[in-house]
């Protein structure tokens, strides 16, 4: 937000009628400017940061096309199941892949993630099947994957309480003395949250090996950034002591040379860093909600023309680093992908009924026996009846 927006938005108004302009809040951020860090523009042409470099080889820059790619078929198919009423609900990635493989490609295995619902291009990364991603959402599970395994935490719908944590895993590390460091993804709307403001001054005071890896996707469900900051976000965490980064959020490249940094300097021992991926969620906040009914059509049109893939598409093309035969054996390898979440999903078993009380507590709970224990006797009461 630039100081005379902020002025402005400040402004008494003078009138108490409401105006259409009156209840358009001042836009905070702005996509452009020096303050974006971009190696790869949006017509696909690489360019030069003084403070991030990359340099990648060709299998490299294919696999991170793969990479987003294959997300993005995997999250397509997604909808499409929720769609036909195989899953109860999907929170689509759509636009994010960049944001997402980028930061998800800088990690090492053994540094750990704490994800929200929407870090399918995450989980990919860090080796969680697709396939386990859509249990929860199917209502078959309560989880789908022992986060241990993966260093990829259970998804996490209570917005922010993440950011904490991985606060306190990171202050963990830190006491073991281990190099690894661990990542906190959240969204603009989630940095409203308390949460979200402990985490950052927890980790500043204790200098904890954490990133806060923000994708600022403009969206809260239906409430606009510009209504959860009077400052670009990246700009909060110098009031916590700590650097503050906005990257291009569609930019594969810079997401992945900011996210790097940010993740040694967290294991040099330097403590946190806020990166802030700017970036566009192209699709509904969820498949229960309808964008259309909060926003212009103008505007997912102005940011299609920024999409992840297409840029880097282009920049393979013109590189020479990918050709045809490349992208249909791509193609084959997304359809395969498909086909396979479509069979998974239709053939998970039913849940057992009572596995909801299990993993309450790690020594167990009289509260959860003493429920458990009547929750059985309802479900044999069916049995009775049936006599
Ligand atoms: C503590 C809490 N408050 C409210 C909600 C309801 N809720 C679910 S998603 C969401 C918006 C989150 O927006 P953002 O952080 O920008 O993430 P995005 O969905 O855009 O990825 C809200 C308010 C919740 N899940 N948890
Ligand atoms: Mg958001």
């Amino acid at each position: 937000m630039t100081v005379e927006s902020t002025a402005a938005a400040r402004k008494p108004r003078r009138s108490s009628k409401r105006t259409s302009a009156a209840k358009t809040p001042a836009k905070t951020p702005q996509s452009s400017g020096p303050e974006l860090v971009q190696l790869l523009t949006p017509e696909g042409e690489r360019i030069e940061h003084p403070d991030y470099s990359i340099d990648l080889t060709a299998e490299e820059l294919r696999g991170l096309y793969r990479d987003m790619v294959l997300t993005r078929r995997f999250d397509a198919e997604a909808t499409a199941l929720q769609r036909q009423g195989e899953l109860g609900l999907w929170a689509s990635l759509l636009g994010q892949e960049a944001a997402q493989i980028g930061s998800g490609r800088a990690l090492r295995d053994d540094d750990y993630v704490f994800p929200t619902y929407r870090e399918h291009g995450v989980a990919w990364c860090r080796g969680v099947d697709p396939t386990n991603l859509l249990g929860m959402f199917r209502g078959v599970n309560h989880g789908g994957w022992d986060p241990n395994t993966n260093n990829f935490h259970l998804y996490t719908i209570v917005i922010g309480s993440q950011t904490l944590h991985a606060t306190g895993y990171a202050m963990g590390v830190a006491k073991d003395g281990a190099d690894s460091a661990v990542i906190a993804y959240f969204g603009d709307g989630a940095s409203s949250q308390g949460d979200v403001a402990e985490a950052f001054t927890f980790s500043a005071v204790y200098n904890a090996p954490v990133v806060f890896f923000c994708q600022n996707n403009q969206w809260a469900i239906s409430e606009p950034t510009e209504k959860q900051t009077r400052v670009p976000l990246y700009q909060r965490a110098q009031g916590f002591g700590f650097p503050g980064v906005r990257v291009d959020g569609n930019d594969v490249l810079a997401c992945l040379a900011v996210t790097r940094s940010a993740l040694e300097r967290a294991r040099r021992g330097e403590g946190p860093t806020l990166v802030e991926a700017f970036t566009y969620r192209m699709g509904a906040h969820t498949t229960s909600d309808d964008p259309t009914k909060y926003r212009a059509d103008e505007e997912r049109a102005s940011w299609e023309a920024k999409d992840p893939i297409l840029r880097l598409r282009t920049y393979l093309e013109n590189e020479g680093v990918a050709d045809e035969a490349y992208f249909t054996a791509l193609d084959e390898e997304s359809e395969t992908l498909g086909k396979r979440v479509r069979e998974a999903v239709r053939s998970m078993p039913q849940p057992d009924r009572m596995a909801i009380f299990e993993h309450a507590y790690a020594d167990g709970s009289a509260l959860v026996d003493e429920e458990r224990a009547q929750f059985a006797a309802y479900q044999a009461s069916f049995a009775e009846e049936g006599k």
